[in-house]
Parts: structure tokens; C-alpha cells; sequence
């Protein structure tokens, strides 16, 4: 068929089955009959939509390109009539308890902190999508020990200096940064708002802050660039595809777009079970279907991560360092690095940098978290040269909530660290506003008129009063001797009441209702 044509209500209504099941994206008609039983996140979720318009289940987790450019041409079929694709009305009930949510967050300017975000992204999100983002691996230890580690470590400020003026601008692998923070890569911002990625893109231009473009983005590469400013300072976060000629296609066209660094994830050769998203799939499809999908040997009740991530390649290893090397200019940073031995390997392997990260408690369960990773691996490195060392460059992230944990990390080390699901949540909840909310709690001086209280009372940011209280006025001055970090790895963690009240821990299978 002449995928211009046109497709009546009545040609899908006979499309919609097994045999022939055609769906609308986007307005377009797909034949998907062949492809059903290859889909990565199974067939179910296609026949769900069989004869109907998908667009809205397809946009949060696949790039927009993804099916037109997947499905050999034969299997476009044509354009659906308006009167065939009659925009849905009736809302669900759970879209219509989702927009009285929606309508009763708090205002903005009642958000004091990053946790604040996370408690309304968790009451305004969907279920399925709000499982995705919070969910870690395992038993969910490694994810949780990201923000206690931090908790386990002192600051010993200094008094009486002069704070008048203070610095917080920082330089990230060569580019200027209004913080020592970059928002690091989280995949499927769609799930969380319809603007997807493209909420971080531009309050971080605003903001003066720099983004790491996913991979696995909702929303496609170039809409990204294409959202930025003019040398808006960017980097790329890669997975590595099976078929190299692919992965090195997208870094060089990452590096003709103007990316400044590239981030090659090398902590996830396969995705960490996490529990919750899992879960979420399975209640979500129902137990007959997962019986008669598993006939089929491919495992459908994995959650969202696992059915769109088979593209990774895990014979990724060290030997390929060089290839990488030899196919871009861009500085090269190795991300989810968890042991001192890694951090040596990648030094003598002559990359620009590491991320020591766990990968937010979502990979390998117990994996040391970066903060408390930092000192063993700073001791390690100066055992092989210069330190600071001004060529190689050590990131950290995983549970950063607070100036001070940032503050805690660069006292150690660290050049700079990754904010992932802060910045997530704070546009689940309030999208474009929410992300540059954030910023402004860490970075933006505020005046907080109370009447009945103090009026105009000044309120430093984050950073500002974090750094005057300890002592110093720029990022320079932070060293081991601003902290104790006697008790990271062997002591108790006080309880962190914020994280534990937004935070929702894993639960057990439930019954099924009768
Ligand atoms: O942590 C993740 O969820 C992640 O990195 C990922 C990897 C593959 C597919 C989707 C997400």
C-alpha cells in the first residue's frame, strides 16, 4: 500500500489481531504483525493497541524515529483518517485522579529542598513510571547507602575568615559550570512530563549548569541539541551498541553537534533486577498473560529498563579503549567506575576521567557507593602521579540532595558531581519551573517575605551558606582537612528523616484479589 494513503476506521478494525495488527503512531499506520514476537518489550503490549492509536503507551520509551526507521517500508501503510483516530475523550481513572493531583501540588515556592521534589513526583507520577525512576536493584542496599554514606561524613569548618564574597562556579572537563554539578544522565524523561529531557535542557541553559544527554533519552538526540543554546555545553552519555558502525555513527554526530565530553557507561553489561519496575509490569499485565508469554523463552514480565536495553553490548571491555579513542576528539570519561583498581586501569588506559557511581543503587546491589569509594580511590591514584591531577578528572554521583554532600565529595576529591533523579524528580513534579526551582535552592539567592514573621528575611542558597559556615569562598579551598571522613566506611548512619519519609521501600508479592 501507498503509505500516503489513507485508512478508514473499518480497514483497522479488520488489523486488529495476532494475525494482522496494525497500529496508528503518531497518525501513521504500522503494520507490526512480524514484528511482534522481536519486540523487546513483548508482544502484549502491541496487541494491547491492535487497530488503535499507540502514540500515547509508544512516546515515553522509544525515540520518536525508532518505528519509522525500524519497520521496513512495506510495513507503513498509510496515514490514519482523522475520523479513524478520534482524539479519546473519557479519560481513565487513573488519568483523572492524576489531574486532581496534579491541580493540588504545593505551590513552587513552598519546595525548600531536592526531597521536597521527590515527594510530589511520587504523588503526581504514574505508578508504572514512578516504579521505573525511584526503583534500585536487588535488595536496593546500594541505593540506599548512596545518601546514608554521605551522612557519615563530618565537616570540620574554619571561623573567623572573611566570607563576604563567595565563588561557586566551577570548570567541568574544560567547560564553565554556574555549580560544580551536572545533571547526569537518566533515561525515559517522558514517563515523568510530556517535555521529557527537554525540561533539563533549558533551565540548565538559564542556569548555566550542563546536561548529559542519555541514550536512552524519550526525547530523540537532536531535539535535545536542537532545545539548546548556542554553545550550551553539553555531554553525551553512551551505551554501547552491539554494532559498533551505530555506536560510532552517534559519537561523531554527538561531536559534530558540539558535545564536549563523552560518558561511556561501563557498569551495566546487563541491567540490575529492579524489583519495583518489575513488579509493576506484573501487576500491570496480569498473571495469565505472563504464563503464555513465557512459552515463547523471552522473559516479558522485566520491567521497562530490561525490554529496551538488549542493544548493549557486554563484551564491551578495556581492548576497546583505544577504538573509542580513535573515533572522537571529545574527552573520554569512564562512568560507573566502584573500585580503586578500575580508577588505576582508567588512568594508565589514558581516559579524561571517571564517574565512581553504582549507578544510583540500580546495577550491581553492594556496589560501594562513590562517595565512599572517593578516598580509597584518591589514595590509589596518588601512588601514580600527580595529584590533583589536572588531566584526569574524578566524578562522583549517587544520593546528592544538599550542597553540603557536593561540598563533602569536592573536600575529598572529587572534580564535580552528577545529579541524576533530583533533577528527574523536580521535573516530574513541576516541570521546566521545577528543574530551574532547583538550581535556584542550590544556587540563587532568595528573599523570603514573611509578615508575620521576620520580614524580607535574606535566605542564602545551598552553596552560599554552606561554604561561608565552613569557612571558605571559593571551591579551591576545599580539602581533606575541611572533613572527617574517619567513620565513612565503618560507623552508623544517623537516620535521615527526609529521605526515609519520601523514600518507599521495596514490598513483598501480594495475593492476588479474588
Ligand atoms: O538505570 C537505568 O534505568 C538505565 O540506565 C537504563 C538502561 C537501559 C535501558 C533503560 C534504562
Amino acid at each position: 500500500m501507498n503509505p500516503a494513503s489513507l485508512i478508514s476506521a473499518q480497514d483497522l478494525a479488520q488489523h486488529a489481531t495476532r494475525e494482522s495488527c496494525w497500529i496508528i503512531v503518531h497518525n501513521k499506520v504500522y503494520d507490526m504483525t512480524d514484528f511482534l514476537d522481536e519486540h523487546p518489550g513483548g508482544s502484549r503490549i502491541i496487541l494491547r493497541y491492535a487497530g488503535k492509536d499507540a502514540t500515547a503507551a509508544y512516546e515515553p520509551v522509544h525515540p520518536p524515529d525508532v518505528i519509522s526507521s525500524n519497520l521496513p517500508p512495506e510495513k507503513h501503510i498509510g496515514i490514519a483518517e482523522p475520523s479513524a483516530n478520534p482524539v479519546e475523550k473519557s479519560q481513565t481513572e487513573e488519568e483523572k485522579k492524576r489531574e486532581l493531583v496534579l491541580a493540588s501540588r504545593p505551590p513552587l515556592d513552598e519546595i525548600l529542598n531536592l526531597h521536597d521534589f521527590e515527594a510530589v513526583a511520587r504523588a503526581v507520577l504514574s505508578p508504572k513510571a514512578w516504579a521505573y525512576y525511584s526503583s534500585g536493584s536487588d535488595d536496593e542496599i546500594a541505593n540506599r547507602s548512596n545518601r546514608e554514606a554521605y551522612q557519615r561524613v563530618w565537616f570540620l569548618p574554619r571561623i573567623l575568615r572573611d566570607v563576604t564574597a563567595v565563588n561557586r562556579s566551577a570548570v567541568i572537563l574544560g567547560q564553565k559550570s554556574s555549580l560544580p554539578i551536572y545533571i547526569s544522565a537518566t533515561a525515559l524523561g517522558k514517563l515523568g512530563h510530556p517535555d521529557g529531557e527537554l525540561n533539563l535542557t533549558r533551565a540548565a541553559a538559564k542556569h548555566g549548569l550542563i546536561q548529559m544527554i542519555p541514550t536512552l533519552a524519550s526525547c530523540s538526540f537532536d531535539e535535545i541539541v536542537d532545545a539548546a543554546q548556542p554553545n550550551q555545553p553539553l555531554f553525551l552519555q553512551l551505551y554501547v551498541n552491539r554494532d559498533r558502525e551505530l555506536t560510532k555513527k552517534y559519537v561523531q554526530h554527538a561531536e559534530k553537534r558540539g558535545v564536549s565530553g563523552l560518558f561511556i557507561t561501563v557498569d551495566a553489561p546487563q541491567l540490575g533486577r529492579r524489583e519495583k519496575d518489575m513488579r509493576m509490569k506484573f501487576v500491570d499485565d496480569g498473571a495469565g498473560a505472563k504464563v503464555q508469554e513465557g512459552q515463547s523463552g523471552v522473559q516479558k514480565n522485566q520491567g521497562i529498563s530490561r525490554a529496551i536495553s538488549s542493544f548493549i553490548d557486554p563484551s564491551l571491555s578495556w581492548d576497546d579503549i583505544p577504538w573509542f579513542r580513535s573515533i572522537t576528539k571529545m574527552p573520554i570519561v569512564l562512568k560507573g567506575v566502584a573500585s580503586p583498581q578500575d580508577a588505576i586501569m582508567a588512568l594508565e588506559a589514558g581516559v579524561q576521567g571517571i564517574v565512581l557511581s553504582n549507578h544510583g543503587g540500580r546495577q550491581l546491589d553492594s556496589a560501594r557507593s562513590g562517595i565512599e569509594n572517593l578516598v580509597d580511590v584518591v589514595a590509589a591514584l596518588k601512588t601514580r602521579g600527580p595529584w590533583p591531577n589536572p588531566n584526569f578528572s574524578v566524578f562522583i554521583d549517587g544520593g546528592v540532595r544538599r550542597a553540603s554532600d557536593v561540598l563533602k565529595a569536592l573536600a575529598l576529591g572529587a572534580s564535580a558531581v552528577g545529579i541524576g533523579r533530583g533533577f528527574l524528580y523536580a521535573f516530574s513534579a513541576y516541570g521546566q519551573d521545577g528543574v530551574e526551582k532547583a538550581i535556584e535552592i542550590l544556587r540563587v539567592n532568595a528573599t523570603y517575605n514573611d509578615p508575620l514573621c521576620f520580614p524580607d528575611v535574606k535566605y542564602q542558597d545551598e552553596f552560599e551558606m554552606n561554604m561561608r559556615l565552613l569557612g571558605i569562598t571559593s571551591l579551591e579551598e576545599l580539602k581533606p582537612e575541611l572533613v572527617d571522613a574517619s567513620r565513612l566506611s565503618a560507623g552508623v548512619t544517623p537516620r535521615d528523616n527526609l529521605f526515609s519519609a519520601t523514600y518507599e521501600p521495596l514490598r513483598l508479592v501480594q495475593f492476588r484479589e479474588s
